[in-house]
């Protein structure tokens, strides 16, 4: 039996970026600690990902699997609630 040609190739899996917004009271240092503990990062990839946020608003931490970035985005909201800072992230559908 002939297999028909398939027309169109299979895509890869949509991939989302976990952004993270800044804001004027989350300390720098706590920032830090999030992006190293949750995104693999170390402290000096980490700081600097800090530094982006603090001067353009808001960075990209890592991109996942929509299913790894929301849990991502749950880690650091339910990290920074605990702690009591304003910290938010975001996933959003990468290479838009
Ligand atoms: N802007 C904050 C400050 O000056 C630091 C900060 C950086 C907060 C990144 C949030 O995602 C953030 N303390």
């Amino acid at each position: 039996m002939v297999l028909e040609r398939r027309t169109q190739k299979v895509q890869p899996p949509q991939m989302y970026q976990v952004v993270m917004l800044n804001d004027d009271y989350t300390p720098m240092e706590f920032v830090v600690v999030v992006i190293q503990e949750f995104f693999g990062k170390d402290l000096e990839a980490a700081t600097q990902i800090m530094l982006k946020i603090h001067v353009d608003g808001k960075g990209v931490c890592g991109v996942y699997s929509r299913d790894v970035a929301a849990t991502k985005v749950d880690q650091v909201l339910d990290a920074a609630a605990k702690a009591g800072h304003p910290l938010q992230c975001i996933s959003e559908p990468a290479e838009l």
